[in-house]
């Protein structure tokens, strides 16, 4: 897969591309990185990349001019897929889902602004994508287009081992992971549940899946709503009928998760979202598709 990022701050990006399983996957050929300096296709000798708005208000915008001449001076090979993507916070919210599609692609190029915005004729003329991480306000595209790249990366074939394999995490599935321990068996006072030492894989396996389904239900009852969601949403189910929906019991099972966890993420979900996942688990059928 080949990657074009187009930014004002290309040095921005050098220490998160040459680490870890980016800088792997590039070393290894699978994934070619290319930082273009939107500053490099300006057109005067003042380097000029943003303007005033018209019609007044602050800030600055930034001009069409560079933008263009910079996607148009990337080449696209015959027949290759290419995604051509602005990120911005009008853009629609990147998931999981959105990652896989760009990973089917053979060449992305990322367009990261760091004004209040951009000209219009920017996303008119370019036909590209819009993309937003989520609802929060930054400075920049800049650490979306990486976030990005780094979600698309881990999906490339070949960038993963087999162990680490990313459709076998429970985010994948629509659910959030396990706990996971390592040695010492205790640790300043807290020990490592006996299940997982005692070597009887069956239990091991239904002890994680409960643990996602629990956990799901108590941090991210949103995340339960269709789809492969669904399988671990009836195991949470499960849970709840044992303990008694809705109640703290739900969490206070065998395998409860540790009040510390239900103070930071609060002991229970919101009322109205609780009886809506409660709805939808007793017919996974009619959850609206998203
Ligand atoms: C203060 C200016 N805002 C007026 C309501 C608009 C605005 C413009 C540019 C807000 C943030 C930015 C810079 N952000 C991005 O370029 C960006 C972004 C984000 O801020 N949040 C989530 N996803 C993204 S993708 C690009």
């Amino acid at each position: 897969m080949r990657i074009d990022v187009l930014t004002l701050f290309p040095r921005m990006f050098e220490g998160v591309f040459a680490e870890s399983i980016l800088k792997r996957a590039q070393e290894r050929g699978l994934v070619s990185v290319r930082l273009v300096d939107i500053r490099d296709y300006s057109e005067d000798r003042h380097r000029t990349v943003d303007d005033r708005p018209y019609g007044g208000g602050p800030g600055m915008v930034l001009k069409p001019e560079p933008v263009f001449k910079a996607v148009e001076s990337i080449p696209a090979a015959p027949g290759e897929v290419v995604r051509r993507i602005l990120l911005t916070p009008q853009g629609k919210r990147f998931d999981q889902a959105y990652a896989r599609d760009l990973a089917a692609a053979d060449h992305l190029v990322l367009v990261c602004g760091h004004y209040e915005g951009f000209d219009e004729r920017i996303r008119e003329g370019l036909s590209l994508e819009e993309v937003s991480i989520g609802d929060f306000v930054l400075t920049g595209g800049e650490i979306p287009a990486m976030l990005v790249v780094d979600a698309v990366v881990r999906l490339v074939s070949g960038v993963l081992g087999d162990a680490e394999s990313a459709e076998f995490e429970s985010f994948s599935r629509g659910q959030l992971d396990h706990p996971h321990y390592t040695r010492p068996p205790e640790f300043r006072g807290m020990r490592v549940p006996d299940i997982l030492l005692s070597g009887n894989h069956e239990e091991i396996r239904r002890w994680r899946e409960e643990q996602s389904a629990t956990r799901t239900l108590a941090r991210r009852p949103d995340l339960l709503v269709d789809g492969e969601g669904a399988a671990g949403m009836r195991s949470a189910e499960c849970e709840m009928r044992n303990c008694g929906r809705g109640s703290r019991a739900v969490f206070s099972s065998e395998f409860r998760v540790p009040s510390s966890e239900l103070e930071e993420w609060g002991s229970s979900p919101p009322p109205d979202r609780q009886s809506q996942a409660g709805a939808r688990m007793r017919d996974p059928g009619q959850g609206e598709p998203r």
